[in-house]
């Protein structure tokens, strides 16, 4: 088994041979000859460690798996293995594995970890390193598909994969039909995330009963970049009540865990929910819409858009200090509840030049929670406070929906486009044409370029929000996620 370029290991073998080859030859030598010989030697010895011994990052391992390939295969472009465990197995620091496009119909003997209920399918616990990630990428353009439909193990939470190794950077896979076998309360995940520093990207998960993301225990410092979660209905478990399959998820106790240009449709729960994470989580440049429907209009699980907070309803576990969540540059549009939620948050977030359009209950939702005093039953719901917003807009709701739950006091509330202060019309908009959110995305990944919600030249919002620290061009930025001029403070 050879890979198309020298493997590392193979390199250091090659080093050591060398020098003690040298060492050998030095001793039949005379002490004056010895000496000039020692040096030559010496020098050879350095020569060759240059070449061998300090491999060049640029010469690290690429490898290939392919539909129909082969685990006893070279892993080469020719001869590609068959699955990603294989892969993984020959894949070191700075290598490549590159996914070819096709349908992988997994099958339930290939589940590579069993532990009590939960069965792993795909199992990535080898780490890359700083600044040499193994990457798992599809091939050139082609579209590598985990079609996970057969595999139902009885009474087992299914994940996709289990992502437990740091520093690697998954890039344009698709999972689909992961199943539910439990018909009690459960859930099945495409992607769950317990490494650090890693990269998904454009990774697409849909039409099956799991969430798309899910970022749990010490998952920290990852990136969830460009990717897309939708249809996703758990309509096994529970009576198909779908409360368990949101987009994205992020729920551990790491911090820096980032949300960006990730779109959530039609999924059975929630489009993003942080419910219990510990440590704080930032959405920015990502669109929830119509989740907690299905494509019927069939109502499901929960539906906010952004649910972003949680804890509030609890009397223990409450993490000291209270992560302060971000959500800026988001859109919401017609989810089934609230578009922006802090979903009994005990304290504030931080919400920047949000736009929510037309969702059920409320476009934002601030309610919070008093916990009862002596913690032995549940509280009592309140308005939230300790929040800071600013140069959000709502639309297309009842004034009396556009911002619900928030207190009088306590909260830093400006620039903002909300009734009563500023009410919009249908005219203040280039599009309200709602089909441009699931237009394909651009050659790189980034979003699609959207006239829907974006503010026409001379009404109130242009140059009318305040500086977040978001770049924007001119005196002022402008107020929503969508801006008249592209340049100015967004990146949509
Ligand atoms: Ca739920
Ligand atoms: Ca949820």
């Amino acid at each position: 088994m050879q890979p198309e370029k020298s493997h590392p290991l193979h390199r250091s073998a090659s080093r050591s041979v060398s020098c003690a080859a040298n060492r050998f030859d030095n001793r039949s030598v005379s002490r004056a000859a010895g000496h000039v010989a020692h040096r030559v030697a010496a020098i050879v010895c350095f020569a060759i460690s240059c070449c061998f011994c300090f491999p060049n990052r640029a010469a690290a391992a690429v490898w290939h798996v392919a539909p129909d390939g082969d685990d006893a295969a070279a892993g080469s472009l020719a001869k590609p293995f068959a699955t990603v465990q294989r892969a993984q197995k020959a894949a070191s620091p700075g290598d490549t594995v590159y996914l070819r496009g096709g349908v992988y119909k997994m099958q339930e003997a290939q589940i590579a970890r069993r532990d009590g209920i939960f069965a792993y399918l795909m199992v990535l616990d080898k780490s890359g390193e700083k600044g040499k990630p193994i990457t798992y990428a599809a091939y050139q353009d082609e579209k590598p598909v985990f079609d996970c439909t057969d595999v139902k193990p009885a009474n087992c939470r299914v994940d996709a994969f289990l992502v437990s190794g740091s520093w690697l950077h998954l890039r344009g896979i698709d999972v689909t039909g992961v199943q539910v076998t439990i018909t009690g309360h459960t859930q099945s995940i495409c992607f769950e995330v317990h490494g650090d520093n890693n990269i998904f990207e454009r990774l697409t998960m849909h039409d099956g009963q799991a969430i798309g993301v899910y970022l749990a225990r010490r998952a920290s410092q990852n990136l969830i970049l460009n990717c897309d979660a939708w249809n996703n209905w758990d309509y096994t478990s529970e009576g198909g009540a779908g409360g368990n399959a949101d987009g994205f998820g992020c729920h551990g106790d790491g911090a820096g865990n980032i949300f960006r240009g990730c779109r959530a449709w039609y999924n059975s729960d929630d489009g993003f929910d942080c419910i219990n994470q510990a440590q704080a989580v930032v959405f920015e440049d990502c669109w929830a819409f119509y989740n907690g429907l299905n494509k019927a209009g069939k109502s499901l699980g929960d539906g906010n858009g952004f649910k972003a907070g949680g804890y509030g309803i609890r009397n223990s576990n409450v993490p000291n200090p209270i992560p302060r969540n971000t959500v800026r540059n988001c859109i919401a549009v017609r989810n089934k509840v609230s578009g922006f939620y802090a979903n009994h948050h005990p304290g504030g977030g931080d919400w920047y030049n949000n736009s929510a359009y037309a969702n059920g209950r409320a476009n934002y939702n601030f309610l919070c929670h008093k916990p009862d005093p002596d913690k032995t039953k549940r509280g009592v719901d309140i308005p939230g406070a300790g929040h800071v917003i600013r140069n959000n807009l709502s639309h297309g709701t009842p004034p009396d929906r556009a911002v619900i739950q928030l207190a009088a006091t306590g909260n830093q509330i400006d620039h903002n486009a909300f009734p009563p202060g500023m009410v919009l019309s249908d005219s203040d908009f280039e599009s309200l044409d709602e089909t441009q959110l699931t237009a394909p995305r651009q050659p790189g990944g980034g979003l699609p370029k959207l006239t829907f919600l974006k503010p026409k030249a001379g009404t109130p919002l242009i140059g009318a929000g305040v500086n977040v620290g978001l770049p924007f061009a001119g005196e002022a930025p402008d107020i929503g996620a969508i801006s008249q001029s592209p340049e100015k403070g967004n990146r949509n």
